[in-house]
Order: structure tokens, then C-alpha cells, then sequence
């Protein structure tokens, strides 16, 4: 999505079931605007690395901070947005055309992302100035 905006990024809640013996969250098809159809996770993640820088043409993803914290820098081409992950119960949507760096990952913070498309190399922009040329 070449037009898209930064704002387009938000969080959604993820259904929460409390329970005296530890809570439990569920992602399902109709908590999400697209179909799974992959899911990875980073973790074991050193407090100063930084991970992204590249946008994806058509991928639309969700991120989950299961575990600890970490930031999620956005950028559109013009606007920018910095969003704050800790909470196992609250994902942030990664639209297309969408710039995104993450860095200042706590100690033992875990990263889940669920994707709407397969692992294609084609579908990144790994470029800044290539992604500027091609939201412009
Ligand atoms: C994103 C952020 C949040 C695979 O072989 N399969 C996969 O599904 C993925 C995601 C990566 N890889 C390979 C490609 C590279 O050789 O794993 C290596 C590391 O990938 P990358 O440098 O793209 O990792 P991150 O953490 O910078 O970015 C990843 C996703 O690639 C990206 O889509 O938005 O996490």
C-alpha cells in the first residue's frame, strides 16, 4: 500500500480470559483483518540490538510483546509514530508501506509477529531512500 498512514498502524486488545491460575489470551481469525498464514517470534534479543528497518509491500503484520517490552519506530514517508509493546493482551498492526524499526528490548523480551503471507524476500524494502521513492 503505497498511500498508506502512519495512524493506520494501531493497536487492537486481544480477548483476555482472567483466571486465578493465570490468564490466557487468544488470537483468532476475527481478531485480526487478515488470515494467518505464519507466525515467528524473536527472542533472546540483546537490550542494544535493533531489528526491522524495511517496509513490506503487501505483508500485513501483527506484533505481540509476549514477554517484556520493546519499541516499534514508524514511519510513513512523511509521519512518524513511536509505539511502546508490554502487554501480552495488546498487538500492534503493521499495515503495508509502512517503514518500522524496533529496538530497546528488555531483558527477556519476546517479539511473537503473525503475518499474512509467507516469507517472500521480494516483499521488503530494505532501502530508505528506495522506500521514500516508492511512497512518493
Ligand atoms: C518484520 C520484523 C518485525 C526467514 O527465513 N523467514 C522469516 O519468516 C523471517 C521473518 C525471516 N527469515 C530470515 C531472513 C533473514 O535471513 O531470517 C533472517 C532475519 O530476518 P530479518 O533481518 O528480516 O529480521 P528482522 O527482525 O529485522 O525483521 C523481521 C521480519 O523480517 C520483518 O518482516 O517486520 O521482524
Amino acid at each position: 500500500m503505497q498511500g498508506s498512514k502512519v495512524d493506520e498502524n494501531i493497536i487492537i486488545d486481544i480477548p483476555k480470559i482472567i483466571d486465578p491460575r493465570g490468564n490466557l489470551s487468544v488470537i483468532e481469525n476475527d481478531t485480526i483483518p487478515f488470515s494467518i498464514k505464519r507466525i515467528y517470534y524473536l527472542y533472546d534479543v540483546p537490550s542494544d540490538s535493533f531489528r526491522g528497518g524495511h517496509a513490506h509491500k503487501k505483508l500485513y503484520q501483527f506484533l505481540i510483546a509476549i514477554s517484556g517490552s520493546f519499541e516499534v519506530h514508524l514511519n510513513d514517508g512523511a509521519n512518524k509514530k513511536v509505539i511502546t509493546l508490554n502487554k501480552p493482551n495488546k498487538g500492534l498492526l503493521l499495515v503495508p508501506g509502512t517503514w518500522r524499526e524496533i529496538n530497546n528490548f528488555s531483558s527477556g523480551a519476546v517479539c511473537l509477529v503473525v503475518a499474512s503471507e509467507t516469507y517472500n524476500e521480494t516483499d521488503y524494502i530494505r532501502d530508505f531512500n528506495d522506500f521514500l521513492v516508492y511512497k512518493n
